[in-house]
């Protein structure tokens, strides 16, 4: 096996004997293959002509290989199945329908053009799953999709590399686009996000806990627990699930059960409840609870059950079966974040703060608003993280922290105060609501008559899989600059893309949060 997608790759450099996420050789290999049968399936379509059929097989293959999505060989072989009847049935040239050993991108002498397809491949995973969410909504875009082919049989080109340095430009845009559609089919079906205070603690009795990040399968999940007795809370991506009007409609949605994903084998460990995956992040689950586990769409773990779509809907009611039976705890639970805070506050999306845009722009003219920094992206497992905790703990009083997607976690339930009436900590969302944060800052510098670039705005980013991948594409794509990334830099970077992406984009590997804030703001 060769996987070096994610950043607790081994040795940082690649897993090759099973992954650091749980992965075992023969899983990585069959996604590999699925890989390769996916690149005919979009060469044959290519020539062919593509359709809803192909467009769905190439969103959730590539979704299913994300990190800690799916580790079930039989569901990897199944979507493989399907992928290669498609493609006989497209009937294209034997060039085109030929299925692309991925070693051949993993062993290939020109590391540079090995890298920009590697990210490449890893950014169309990570915007495949956000195609997922939007499709799932009813929202479609077809620069989305035509993306996706030509994208993945760029990945059997001898590009050289300003032609594939070119594609991942245009990769990040189609991402925007992707965020775009994505955004909409959230706010436009469950309503625009409202600032809102969530409770770290659990009460009494049976509850439900649903992680990953996809609003329709919770909100499908609330209506069949509506007036059971059965409460819901979210973990780590879900959380901005609070804010939505359609969704905290619902009293059952009581709170936030624990942290990221990363935490989860400590915190479900013996827990009386019953979890639900609805995407990335599942880590091989322990003994004490792996009895109550279920998963849905494209995730996936051996023995764990799996809840179908049927006719556009999914029923739960072996997930809330489990809940009852396992009864909850007997009495309240007081639970807190990382840092010891019970409340964590969420619902700062593009709608909320640009309704307050005036305020916020005149906070910055009086000088009460000195600096803008977005602290966010994945959240991760291994050591230094507690970097972005620290950072956003030394920001100065008069500077404002966006955050979004799970890193959140290591600093969300601090009380840092308020600067004019707004939370000096404002989160903006999931990893996609990338969206808002990137609208936001349109917006100032529309406001401020300058470019992004001008704003008192710092990027500080923190990576771990390939979502972070895509929305890293985006920013590079619409030109932002002097972005902070770490906790380490992704081993699928050459030497020589990181020469072009410190050149062009001065992207900067996060090193103490003291010297890099006296760089930001000296
Ligand atoms: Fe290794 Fe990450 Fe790949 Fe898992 S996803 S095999 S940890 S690089
Ligand atoms: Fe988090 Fe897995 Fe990436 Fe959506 S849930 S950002 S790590």
């Amino acid at each position: 096996m060769f996987c070096f997608q994610c950043e607790q790759t081994v040795g940082g450099k690649g897993c090759t004997v099973s992954g650091a996420c749980g992965k075992k050789e023969d899983t990585a290999n069959l996604q590999d293959a699925l890989t390769g049968k996916l690149i005919a399936l979009a060469r044959s379509a290519l020539e062919k002509g593509a359709s809803v059929v192909t467009d769905d097989l190439i969103v959730d293959a590539l979704f299913m290989t994300i990190t800690n999505v799916n580790f079930d060989n039989a569901d990897i072989s199944a979507l493989g199945a399907k992928i290669a009847d498609e493609t006989a049935k497209l009937k294209a040239s034997a060039e085109n329908s030929r299925e692309i050993d991925m070693n051949t991108i993993w062993n290939s002498k020109d590391e540079d053009a090995r890298s920009l397809k590697s990210l490449l491949l890893f950014g169309m995973r990570g915007m495949a799953a956000y195609a997922h969410h939007a499709a799932a909504l009813g929202k479609r875009d077809p620069g989305v999709y035509s993306f996706f082919y030509k994208g993945l049989s760029a990945l059997a080109s001898n590009f050289d590399v300003p032609t594939l340095l070119d594609l991942n430009m245009e990769f990040g845009q189609a991402n925007l686009k992707c965020m775009e559609i994505l955004d909409a089919a959230n706010t436009g079906t469950y309503g625009v996000p409202v600032p809102t205070k969530v409770t770290t603690n659990v009460e009494p009795g049976p509850f439900i806990v649903v992680t990953g990040h996809d609003l329709h399968d919770l909100k499908q999940l609330l209506e069949q627990t509506d007036g059971t007795g059965i409460n819901v809370y979210t973990h780590g991506e879900m959380l901005p699930c609070h804010s939505y009007p359609e969704l905290k409609k619902h009293p059952q949605l009581k709170g936030n059960f624990g942290t990221a994903w990363q935490n989860q084998q400590k915190e479900f460990d013996g827990v009386p409840a019953a979890f639900l995956f609805t995407t990335n992040c599942l880590m091989p689950p322990k003994a004490s609870y792996s009895d109550r586990i279920f998963t849905t769409s494209v995730v996936g773990y051996p023995g764990m059950v799996h809840i179908d779509e049927k006719n556009g809907k999914k029923d739960f009611s072996a997930v809330i079966a489990k809940a009852k039976a396992l009864g909850g705890y007997r009495e309240a639970r007081k639970m807190t974040g990382i840092n010891g805070g019970d409340v964590l506050t969420t619902g700062f999306g593009h709608g909320t703060v640009l309704s307050v845009a005036d305020k916020v722009v005149d906070a910055v003219k009086t000088g009460a608003i000195k600096h803008f920094f977005l602290v966010g992206g994945c959240d991760g497992a291994k050591p230094g993280r507690n970097y972005y905790t620290d950072f956003v703990q030394q920001t100065p009083k008069d500077s404002v922290i966006l955050t979004l997607a799970c890193g959140k976690f290591r600093f969300n339930d601090l009380d840092l105060g308020e600067i004019g009436g707004l939370p000096r900590i404002m989160d903006m969302g999931q990893c996609n609501d990338s969206y808002s944060a990137i609208k936001v800052a349109l917006a100032l510098a529309d406001a401020f008559k300058c470019g992004v670039n001008e704003l008192p705005l710092t990027l500080v980013l923190s990576w771990y899989e390939q979502k972070a991948v895509c929305v890293l594409l985006t920013l590079l794509s619409l030109g932002i600059k002097n972005i902070y990334l770490g906790p380490t830099l992704p081993a699928f970077v050459s030497s020589n893309v990181l020469k072009v992406l410190v050149e062009k984009w001065n992207v900067t590997p996060i090193s103490t949060p003291e010297a890099d804030l006296k760089k930001i703001l000296g």
